[in-house]
C-alpha cells in the first residue's frame, strides 16, 4: 500500500483513499453538461483568509464508489496513476486531493511513498542556493554516478526550478531572501526521484517522492516562530541544517583580511537553532532512547568556499565524493565528518557537536559551498563570474537517503559493495 503524506498539510493516507477533484472540462460525455465550480470552504479554510471568495470556486471533489476505484486501480496496476470518471458529468480526472485540507496533488504524486526532507537554518545561512543547485547536481553529476533521475512535479515547483535555474546559472543572480510565511505560505518543492535497484527479482526502478521546504530564516528564528513549521518538522523523515560559517564570531576573526563581499549579519546561532528543533521534535514524540531525537539529522557547514585559508591542502572538504560504482561512500563520510566535528571543535570548543550529539541520536556532519568560490566582491548580489560551481551539495541528502535503504552504501572499511 502506497502511503501519501500531503505535502500541504501532511495529513498521511493511503493514495487509494485520497478523493478526486472534477476538472469541469466539457467532453460531450453522455452528452451532458461540465459540472459547475463549487465553494470549497475546506481547502479555503485551509489556505485562511487571503483567498479572495472568486478563487474559492473550485472543481467539485468526490469520493468515487468503491467498485470504481478498485476496479481502476487494479485494471491499471497502480491506486492514483488512473483517472475515474466524475459522478456529475461523468468526465474522467486524474486529479487527487488531500481528504484533510483539499489540496490539489501533482497527478504524479501518489504513485510512489514520499519522504519529507525537512531544511533548516540561519537567515542567509544559504538554504534557498542550496536547494536550487543540489537540484541541479541531482540531474547531472550525481544523476549520472548512481543512474538516478530527479523530476520536478506540479506547476509550481516546475516554475519555481526554471526561475531560480535561470537567475543562478544564466543571469548569475543570488536568490532574494526569502519572504517568510507569515506573508503566505510557500508551497513544498516536489520531486520524483527514481534509482535503479537491482534484486533478486531482477533490475527495476525505485521511485521516491521527495519534499523540500525551503522555509525563509526567520520561521526557524525561535520556538514561537518555529511552530508553524510544527506539523513539517514533525513529519520529516530527515533534516538538514545549514551552519553558515560566516555567523560564527570564531571563524569571523580568524579569516585573513580579503577583498570579498562584507561578511553577513549574525543571524541566530545554529546552537539554539538545534535545540529549538529538538524541543519541537520531542514534543511530537520524537524522542527516542535517552531523550535523543530519532530523526537523523544532517548538519551542513554552508560557505566552504571561504575556509580555504583554514583547509589542509589535503582536506575531504576541497573535492567532491567519488561515488564509485554509483555507491554512498561510508569511508568518505566519516572523514567529512571527522573533519568538520575537529573544524567545530576548534570553532566554539564544540559546543555546537555537543549540544547536537546530547539531542541527535543519528547525526552526521558535512561541509559544502554551493558556489565554490565567493560572489564577487563589487557584486554581493551575484554569483561568481565562472557560474556555480558546487562542492559537495548532494552529500548530507544522499546520507539521508541511504540511511533509509533508497541508495546503495559501500561500508565503511571495505572495498565490497554491500
Ligand atoms: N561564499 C559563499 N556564499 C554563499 C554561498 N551560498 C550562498 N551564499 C551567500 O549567502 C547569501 C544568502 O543565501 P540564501 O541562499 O539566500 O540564504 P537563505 O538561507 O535562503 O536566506 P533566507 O531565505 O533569508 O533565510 C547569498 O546571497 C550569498 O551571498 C556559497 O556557496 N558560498
Ligand atoms: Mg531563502
Ligand atoms: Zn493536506
Ligand atoms: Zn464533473
Amino acid at each position: 500500500m502506497t502511503t501519501v503524506i500531503c505535502p500541504y498539510c501532511f495529513d498521511r493516507s493511503s493514495a487509494a483513499k485520497l478523493p478526486y477533484r472534477c476538472l469541469m472540462s466539457p467532453s460531450g460525455v453522455r452528452g451532458g453538461m461540465p459540472c459547475g465550480p463549487e465553494r470549497d470552504d475546506v481547502w479555503a479554510g485551509f489556505m485562511g483568509p487571503g483567498v479572495p471568495p472568486a478563487a474559492r470556486m473550485r472543481g467539485p471533489v468526490f469520493t468515487p464508489a468503491r467498485g470504481v476505484a478498485a476496479l481502476r486501480s487494479g485494471l491499471l496496476g497502480g491506486t492514483a496513476g488512473s483517472s475515474v470518471p466524475c459522478p456529475g458529468c461523468g468526465v474522467s480526472t486524474p486529479v487527487r486531493v488531500c481528504r484533510s485540507c483539499h489540496s490539489d496533488l501533482p497527478s504524479d504524486y501518489c504513485d510512489q511513498d514520499s519522504r519529507i526532507i525537512a531544511l533548516v537554518g540561519p537567515k542567509a545561512s544559504g538554504k534557498s542556493t542550496y536547494v536550487s543547485v543540489l537540484v541541479n547536481e541531482l540531474n547531472q553529476r550525481v544523476g549520472q554516478a548512481y543512474g538516478a533521475s530527479l523530476a520536478a512535479m506540479g506547476q509550481s515547483t516546475q516554475q519555481r526550478d526554471r526561475e531560480m535555474a535561470e537567475d543562478l546559472y544564466e543571469r548569475l543572480r543570488l536568490p532574494d531572501a526569502t519572504r517568510p510565511a507569515a506573508l503566505g505560505f510557500n508551497d513544498p518543492l516536489l520531486y520524483r526521484l527514481s534509482v535503479p535497484r537491482s534484486g533478486r527479482l531482477g533490475n527495476g526502478t525505485r521511485h521516491t517522492t521527495l519534499v523540500f521546504f525551503d522555509a525563509a530564516g526567520e520561521d526557524l528564528a525561535g520556538a514561537e516562530a518555529m511552530d508553524r513549521y510544527t506539523r513539517y518538522l514533525s513529519a520529516a523523515d530527515g533534516i538538514v541544517l545549514l551552519v553558515d560559517p560566516l555567523q560564527l564570531g570564531s571563524v569571523r576573526d580568524r579569516l585573513p583580511v580579503h577583498d570579498g563581499p562584507p561578511l553577513p549579519m549574525v543571524e541566530t546561532p545554529p546552537q539554539q537553532i538545534a535545540a529549538d528543533l529538538a524541543a519541537q521534535l520531542r514534543a511530537h514524540g520524537k524522542g527516542g532512547s535517552r531523550g535523543r531525537v530519532s530523526t537523523p539529522i544532517a548538519v551542513a557547514v554552508t560557505k566552504s568556499d571561504m575556509l580555504k585559508s583554514l583547509l589542509d591542502p589535503h582536506s575531504p572538504l576541497l573535492r567532491n565524493a567519488s561515488h564509485p560504482q554509483g555507491t554512498f561512500d561510508e569511508d568518505d563520510r566519516l572523514a567529512v565528518h571527522e573533519e568538520i566535528r575537529s573544524l567545530l571543535t576548534d570553532w566554539d570548543s564544540g559546543a555546537l557537536v555537543r549540544q547536537l550529539e546530547l539531542d541527535f541520536s543519528r547525526l552526521s556532519l558535512f561541509g559544502l559551498s554551493a558556489l565554490g568560490a565567493p560572489p564577487p566582491a563589487d557584486a554581493p548580489a551575484d554569483v561568481p563570474k565562472s557560474g556555480p560551481q558546487p562542492v559537495r551539495v548532494e552529500d548530507p541528502l544522499l546520507w539521508l537517503l541511504a540511511h533509509r535503504g533508497l541508495l546503495p552504501v559501500r561500508a565503511a572499511g571495505k572495498e565490497r559493495v554491500k
